[in-house]
């Protein structure tokens, strides 16, 4: 039987991981990020597909895909998080269907206003923020979890 596909997809900015403001976002690189989530899935046998990208479209466009192949999705959507109704629509197209968890380094509800109210929240069954690069390997536990009460 094929493996459960899980999507991680990150937003912009979050290529400079580790190169800038480790105090807020961590020391990991995207790099260490990606092989800490590969690692993880391969003890819950998922197989992932690991994505960042600085354009709102691009994000939509995973989104999208994840609709015909996954089974799960994680997601930091970083800025786009507080702004994007385009995000917001494609995920809404995956109720029911994909399992969303959403995932930030910091916690954006102790920061600026600005960064309070999320287009992600409405979508998602479980939300980790203020872990770090740690959020994404609780989001794959979070699924490993859902997945396993299914059977
Ligand atoms: O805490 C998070 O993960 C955020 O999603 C990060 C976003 C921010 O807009 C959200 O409010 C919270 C910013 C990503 C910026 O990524 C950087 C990474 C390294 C260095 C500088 C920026």
């Amino acid at each position: 039987m094929s493996k459960p596909v899980i999507f991680i997809l990150l937003g912009p900015n979050l290529n400079m991981l580790g190169i800038r403001e480790p105090h807020i976002y961590g020391h990991e690189t995207i790099q260490d990020v990606e092989a800490m989530c590969r690692k993880e899935a391969a003890t819950h046998g998922f197989d992932i597909v690991f994505e960042q990208s600085n354009h709102e479209g691009d994000l939509v466009t995973w989104i999208q895909e994840a609709l015909k192949n996954a089974k799960g999705l994680i997601i930091n959507a970083a800025a786009y998080t507080h702004t994007s109704i385009a995000i917001y629509d494609a995920l809404k197209m995956l109720e029911n269907t994909v399992s969303i968890v959403e995932v930030h380094h910091s916690n954006p509800k102790e920061r600026e206003p600005f960064r309070h109210f999320s287009y992600v929240e409405p979508h998602a069954f479980a939300h980790f923020a203020g872990h770090g690069a740690r959020g994404y390997i609780m989001g794959l536990e979070a699924l490993a979890e859902r997945f396993g009460a299914d059977k």
